[in-house]
């Protein structure tokens, strides 16, 4: 008697947990954006490479990466974002959804310590 409980306890705990995983699994399609900026260097400019699509249901998720050898700016204003990545460096910034200007049609992504290096996009969707 007391086997089968225990066998029973399990498996509910197994299907529970499976349950969980595959919820889990979907949820990052709802909302949760996550973009991409590599700085790099093209036919001798600077460019911070990347950008996409955002639809303001959520906080957005930025991986920064440099390879380059020298240390980058990363700014947003219109996202409340301002960091210096250094050579080599890969950085995850998280920006939530209040710290959006959601009054614009795109953001510009730059970098402060060079006027020169080319600056990305994130655009809104629908605007
Ligand atoms: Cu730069």
């Amino acid at each position: 008697m007391q086997r089968s409980t225990t066998f029973r306890a399990r498996l509910s705990l197994v299907i529970i947990l499976t349950f969980v995983a595959v919820v889990w699994a979907s949820l990052p399609a709802q909302g949760a954006d996550e973009l991409t900026f590599t700085a790099v260097e093209k036919d001798g400019s600077k460019i911070w490479e990347g950008g996409g699509t955002i639809d303001l249901k959520g906080p957005v998720t930025l991986k920064v990466k440099n390879t380059l050898t020298a240390e980058h700016g990363f700014a947003i204003d219109t996202m409340k974002v301002k960091d210096v990545i250094k050579p080599g460096e890969e950085k995850t910034i998280t920006v939530p959804l209040e710290d959006i200007d959601t009054t614009v049609p795109a953001h510009r992504v730059y970098c402060q310590l060079h006027p020169k290096h080319v600056a990305a996009t994130i655009k809104v969707a629908g605007r």
